[in-house]
């Protein structure tokens, strides 16, 4: 008899280039310089991450108020920081590594540019999410509103003659953020954007590979991620709306087994912040339950991968100092 459940499983998923550096800055920080290296923020939005990374002596914390003057590596988090925080940590010279996504360092720098030639930026993204706070902090208070939906879009007022660009956080929904741009292009002719998207290659990706999934018959998705992870946030969201029912979850143990075996074909991927390994445990633990047939549904391959900063790759390593070039 052929299994009776069919596992589908989404590919990409799981870590990106820029989380995979991230990881590799802390891992490499601890490596050359010993423990603790304190890090701003959770390097990236995954409990097991930082747990494991905690267990080496990484020291996480949300301020640099919180960080003793005591010249041990200071680490900024995957989804970036406001300049006010690199001029403090400048101020008392700390010796800071840069763990921000270079795709989202180079959000920073389209908005700024955009600034510099006079335009007010409309910046599509989630209110309170560390990247957008990271983004609107590389301008001026007033230089950048926020559009967070399609009825923002068709309400937001900016002010009045003077031209407009948008730049959008890197991990939101693609159709949304399609949906919205539109809104803004209708009501401001003559906007300004983004040659290319600003949501990044591993965001796209993950959603393109949940939508497949689903038309492939999947009526439940399980997504591995934290529920403060926007990229994971969003692939349960894109599954419901391709009509699958989808849950997320941290660890394979929060799922609930009785639910997932009501369905001959789920789905299975994880947020670009998510180990493998969770995914695995996930199919261990459901095909401890169910007799399960496991197949790839692959969309796109992904071979990018991102250089740790100089600061990291120096041989012998540079002794701590205030700022290196990172
Ligand atoms: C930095 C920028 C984008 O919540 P979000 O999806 O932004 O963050 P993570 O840590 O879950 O994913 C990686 C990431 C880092 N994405
Ligand atoms: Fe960067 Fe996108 Fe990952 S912005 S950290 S490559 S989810």
């Amino acid at each position: 008899m052929p299994p009776a459940h069919t596992l589908l499983l989404a590919a990409p998923r799981g870590f990106c280039a820029g989380v995979d550096r991230a990881i590799r800055i802390v891992e490499e920080a601890l490596a050359r310089h010993g423990a603790p290296v304190y890090v701003r923020h959770e390097i990236v939005h995954n409990r097991h991450v930082v747990d494991g990374l905690r267990a080496r002596g990484a020291v996480f914390v949300e301020e640099l108020d919180e960080i003793p003057d005591d010249g041990r590596p200071v680490i900024f988090s995957a989804h970036g920081v406001a300049k006010s925080v690199v001029s403090e940590a400048m101020r008392r010279r700390l010796f800071t590594l840069d763990a921000t996504c270079p795709l989202v360092t180079k959000v920073h720098r389209e908005a700024e540019r955009h600034h510099r030639q006079g335009r007010h930026i409309l910046l599509i993204g989630h209110a309170g999410h560390p990247e957008v706070v990271g983004t609107m902090g590389q301008l001026p208070v007033g230089a950048v509103t926020l559009v967070e939906d399609a009825a923002q879009a068709a309400a937001v007022q900016p002010p009045a003659g003077v031209p407009l660009a948008w730049t959008s956080q890197t991990t939101l929904s693609v159709d949304d953020t399609a949906e919205i741009v539109a809104v803004l292009a209708a009501r401001f002719p003559g906007l300004a954007g983004p040659a290319k998207e600003d949501i990044c290659y591993a965001t796209s990706n993950r959603q393109a590979a949940v939508k497949a999934v689903v038309a492939r018959g999947a009526s439940l998705v399980v997504v591995v991620g934290a529920p403060n992870s926007s990229n994971s946030v969003r692939l349960a969201e894109v599954a419901q709306r391709a009509g699958a029912e989808a849950v997320l979850v941290q660890r394979a143990a929060e799922l609930d087994l009785d639910a997932a075996a009501r369905h001959a074909v789920i789905g299975l991927t994880a947020g670009a912040s998510a180990p493998e390994s969770l995914v695995q445990e996930v199919v261990a633990r459901l095909s401890a339950r169910v007799d399960l047939a496991v197949e790839d549904v692959t969309v796109a391959e992904e071979r990018i991968e991102f250089r740790l900063p100089p600061a990291l790759t120096r041989d012998p390593p540079l002794a701590p100092r205030p700022l290196a070039a990172d």
